[in-house]
């Protein structure tokens, strides 16, 4: 048992509430928050873990959308419009997978814990990053493990289950509490409703979360709604005579009773279509800089009481898996917010909402909750200024504690 204290403590709740000098009694789960001398009394067992001047402790970050696969991408994608980046990672994603070895993996992971990341949901399209992210969760990192599927081309349909199938069940021997096998269905433009269905009955009998990527471009949005733009002469390379698989409300249907985090959406509308209890939406704001034409209307989604949490997406289309960088850039995307009001939003969208979207009891300090959180050093700041001024200065973890055990890093 282990008591420790900070200036601020960062509750990451729906009301996202500061606690100011107050200390926190942990095991594998938080048992209690309160006033350090009364704790200290109660407690007279638990270990004090020191932390430095005007730090801060907050939930660990959670950063729900990563393909680290992809990780030797710099500077050969092409970014600007989303056809164009995808012709590029066809040309060259087997040769970037190939120079992603386990050690480039593995050090991206140290180094996104280095930023508070205490949960990645990764998209594996290849499983080369199985071995590299089970080694990682036996060092603290959770890893939510999607198994992509794809493909549009009919005669091919058995060969990809299988291969699919193989990868999956690859993952599931290696299911616990820190390797947590799921399924991702890529997109309605690259997966025959087939092996969507296919995959997603998998899902459902065995209980596994599932992530696809929905709405993403300027491109997509005119295939997906009118069989019109740039995507019909392109996919007419892959198939004769190409219409959607989907209609917008079709794919939804799909995900019907499966808790699915749907990337980026940044052309829906509907929002109605989704389920407020078990769909939530994954915000790439930087990915979407780089590849979509436009950014998801934050404040809407909000709006409409859909949760909806932060992803990095790959270094396919970004330049950094810190969440603080990209909280960072959502500061900039987000003009139409009052910046004090963006601050804990944000913070909110990297801990308690991904925990939600990926039913983990994790993502806020409170008793009950496993122990993942981080420590961070910040500067002298007042309470009203702290969401923010831990956003612009934080980068990295002075401690991060995952179900109360302290990460060597
Ligand atoms: O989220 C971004 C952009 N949207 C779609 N796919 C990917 C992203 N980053 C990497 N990808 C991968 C995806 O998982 O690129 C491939 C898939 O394996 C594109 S389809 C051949
Ligand atoms: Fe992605």
């Amino acid at each position: 048992m282990f008591i420790i204290s900070a200036r601020y403590l960062f509750l990451c709740d729906e009301d996202f509430t500061i606690l100011q000098n107050q200390a926190l009694v942990f095991e594998d789960k938080i048992l209690e928050l309160g006033e350090f001398e009364k704790l200290r009394k109660k407690y007279p067992q638990a270990e004090l873990i020191k932390t430095p001047q005007n730090s801060v402790i907050l939930p660990a970050f959670i950063n729900a959308h990563t393909h680290l696969e992809f990780s030797a991408n710099s500077t050969t994608l092409h970014f600007g419009e989303f056809l164009t980046w995808l012709k590029s990672v066809i040309n060259s994603r087997f040769v970037l997978n190939a120079k992603a070895k386990e050690e480039l993996i593995l050090k991206n992971i140290v180094k996104m814990q280095k930023s508070g990341i205490g949960t990645i949901g990764e998209i594996s399209s290849f499983g080369s990053d199985l071995s590299p992210c089970v080694k990682a969760s036996e060092n603290g990192m959770r890893v939510v493990f999607f198994n992509e599927i794809l493909g549009t081309n009919e005669t091919q349909i058995e060969e990809k289950k299988q291969e699919f199938l193989k990868r999956l069940q690859d993952s599931l021997n290696f299911k616990n509490d820190f390797f947590i096998p799921a399924v991702s269905i890529h997109s309605p433009y690259s997966t025959h409703p087939k092996l969507a269905s296919f995959a997603l009955d998998l899902a459902k009998k065995q209980n596994l979360l599932v992530s696809t990527h929905f709405l993403e471009s300027k491109v997509e949005n005119s295939w997906l709604r009118e069989a019109k733009g740039e995507f019909v002469s392109w996919l007419s390379n892959f198939m004769s005579d190409p219409k959607p698989f989907y209609t917008l409300k079709e794919f939804i249907k799909l995900f019907k009773g499966i808790r699915t985090l749907f990337t980026h959406c940044v052309y829906l509308k509907e929002y109605d279509l989704l389920d407020k209890n078990l769909h939530s939406i994954t915000h790439c704001a930087f990915s979407n800089r780089l590849l979509s034409q436009k950014s998801l209307d934050l404040k809407k989604v909000l709006k409409k009481g859909l949760n909806v949490h932060l992803g990095t997406d790959g270094l396919s289309s970004n330049i950094s898996l810190s969440l603080l960088d990209e909280m960072r850039a959502n500061l900039l995307v987000h003009k139409d917010f009052d910046l004090l009001k963006l601050a804990p939003k944000l913070l909110q969208m990297a801990t308690l909402y991904p925990a939600r979207a990926l039913n983990l009891n994790l993502g806020e300090l409170k008793k009950g909750k496993i122990a993942d959180f981080s420590v961070f050093k910040l500067g002298e700041c007042e309470k009203s200024q702290a969401a923010l001024q831990f956003i612009l200065n934080a980068k990295e973890v002075d401690k991060l504690f995952i179900k109360g055990k302290k990460c060597k890093l």
